[in-house]
């Protein structure tokens, strides 16, 4: 047997109520609010206005079990609730990873983009249910909810891959996603929106 400085976890099942975005056994669950979106969206009146008229959940984030450490591979179930602020739909804060490893997304209900940023090249991917979405090394990513209803979509990622929301700050996702005419608009960031 391979020897392990920190032992991986035993073999289990993982059950997943898609239309529920729940997992079992289940593990810990992240719940951003409006007020934890800071800096994100180009409108900031709009943003403030939303936070104070009662910060609303824009998504949660449902682990397994399985720790985010070395050679294990977590996966979690996010639920992007429906929503623009000035224009621009909800979203997730977006992240690079400090490891650069892989990821996939697996749609689950809904309709969503999968925004990915390398620094200089961008790429916008529509995620439907059934549609798996490859993010690769060194891309930052964001996931938008465009349709409206809830967007779920299952992830698993490397356990040592980590999250960079600095980054994502500091340099931008390339593009916004804005609602037109029940449509999507991509938009790029303007050099002054950035750090
Ligand atoms: C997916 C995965 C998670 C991530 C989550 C929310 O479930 O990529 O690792 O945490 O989306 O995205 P963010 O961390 O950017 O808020
Ligand atoms: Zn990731």
């Amino acid at each position: 047997m391979t020897s392990y400085a920190t032992p991986p976890i035993s073999p289990f099942l993982l059950t997943l109520d898609a239309s529920n975005a729940t997992l079992e056994p289940q593990g810990s669950t992240l719940v951003r609010r409006m007020s934890d979106l800071g800096g994100l969206f180009a409108d900031v009146p709009a943003w403030e206005r939303a936070v104070a008229d009662g910060d609303p959940i824009v998504y949660t984030v449902v682990s397994s079990p399985v720790p985010e450490i070395p050679r294990e591979l977590p996966q979690s179930v996010t639920t992007i609730h429906p929503g623009t602020i000035g224009g621009e739909f909800w979203m997730t804060k977006g992240h690079q990873h400090p490891d650069p490893q892989g990821e996939i997304y697996l749609g689950l209900g809904g309709c969503g983009g999968l925004l990915l940023f390398d620094g200089e090249r961008t790429e916008w991917l529509e995620i439907t249910p059934g549609v798996v979405g490859y993010i690769p090394p060194g891309w930052a990513h964001r996931s938008v909810n465009i349709g409206d209803e809830p967007y779920r979509f299952l992830a698993v990622y490397p356990g040592s891959a980590g999250h960079d929301y600095g980054w994502v700050l500091k340099h931008g996702m390339g593009l916004r996603a804005r609602k037109s005419d029940s449509q999507v608009e991509l938009v790029p960031f303007t050099p002054t929106e950035l750090g």
